[in-house]
């Protein structure tokens, strides 16, 4: 008999209109996901003391085909110095693609955040260009069943597993656990790749105006050679690539177009893996559009990482939840909008 997903009806948001009841065998893949659940499925949502607001879980049609993904298999692409990627074109379908982008517009906590940074000896204040959220916590730790952070044990024979390195700092951000409509695409996109990821950062483009410049993520929290799967839902972007430096100037000379990035122009529902040791040689970046394309619907752009120490804990939630106030979606206005808790 296959469990129920929820155990408490909801109201069905409209955009849900879609039911695809086609796949026999999902029960059965659904059925560890909820063993291994630690957030409250009754009520319809996740709910977290870290958590501004409840956040909506999928509804049981959605779900059931979320876990069946991806639609398509992944094609390597490897033609380039340093590269290795992996590109579902699509892993969510287009029927499902609308859907997912607008449930996540709709139900997650964004925050727009601001932080101040040195560069080069110049004091600069940066105003992040896109809205950012982010759940999970890194592989020292876990959240028990009732979402309270635990440290793992000290792997036997590790040098930290009779001292705690006395340095450590007391942790600036409470992590927040992976919400049920995430964790869900979380665990399909392990399966698919044969990574493992616990982290969830999310970006949204309202517009053309908002970008992320060019940078890689090779942060040393990541370890060498990390596996990042990016997942795009709604407006096409471009994802541009370039090589860090080419290896020598005989390099450099034999690949003439070694400065001209490549082109992903990604589309709703696609995946693309960057795996191997394509961050720690090759930057990316989704520039600014302009013009006709300005007005582009929004785009949300969701990265599954691992984090392998504390460090990427503090760095995720520093520059994707930060301090500041809480943005939401605001059907009436089509818009982001600056939000409060009711009890305040
Ligand atoms: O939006 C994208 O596709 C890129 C996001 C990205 O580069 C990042 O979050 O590090």
């Amino acid at each position: 008999m296959p469990l129920p997903l929820e155990t408490c009806v909801f109201q069905t948001p409209r955009y849900f209109h879609h039911h695809h009841c086609h796949h026999h065998l999902i029960h059965q893949c659904l059925q560890p996901l909820l063993l291994r659940r630690h957030y409250h499925v009754q009520t319809g949502f996740s709910k977290h003391a870290t958590y501004p607001h409840p956040i909506r879980n999928w509804p049981e049609a959605i779900a059931r085909d979320v876990s069946s993904l991806p639609a398509t298999l992944g094609r390597q692409i490897n033609d380039q110095p340093d590269l290795d990627l992996l590109y579902f074109e699509p892993y969510i379908p287009s029927y499902m693609a609308k859907d997912v982008f607008e449930f996540l517009r709709a139900e997650l906590p964004f925050y727009r955040v601001e932080y101040d940074i040195n560069r080069g000896g110049i004091q600069a204040h940066i105003k992040t260009p896109r809205y950012t959220t982010v759940f999970g916590v890194d592989d020292t730790s876990y959240f028990d069943t009732d979402g309270a952070v635990v440290d793992k044990p000290p792997a036997a024979g590790s040098s930290s597993s009779t001292t705690k390195p006395a340095n450590a700092k007391p942790p600036r951000y409470a992590p927040r656990p992976i919400p049920q409509c995430l964790d869900l695409l979380r665990t399909s996109t392990e399966a698919a790749t044969g990574c493992t990821f616990n982290f969830c950062l999310v970006n949204y483009y309202a517009s053309g105006a908002d970008s992320i410049s060019f940078h890689s993520d090779d942060e040393r929290f990541l370890g060498p050679e990390p596996a990042i799967a990016s997942f795009s839902l709604g407006a096409r972007r471009d994802f541009l690539m370039k090589h860090k430096k080419p290896a020598t100037a005989a390099a450099a000379a034999e690949r003439v177009d070694a400065k001209k990035p490549l082109k992903l122009p990604l589309g709703s529902g696609d995946m693309i893996l960057m795996r191997g040791r394509t961050q720690s040689n090759w930057l990316h970046s989704i520039p600014k559009r302009t013009g006709k394309n300005q007005d582009d619907g929004g785009r949300i752009n969701i990265t599954f990482r691992r984090a392998m120490v504390k460090a990427g804990t503090d760095n995720y939630y520093n520059y994707n939840v930060g301090t500041g106030p809480v943005y939401r979606w605001d059907a009436q206005s089509r818009q982001m909008m600056l939000w409060t808790s009711k009890e305040d």
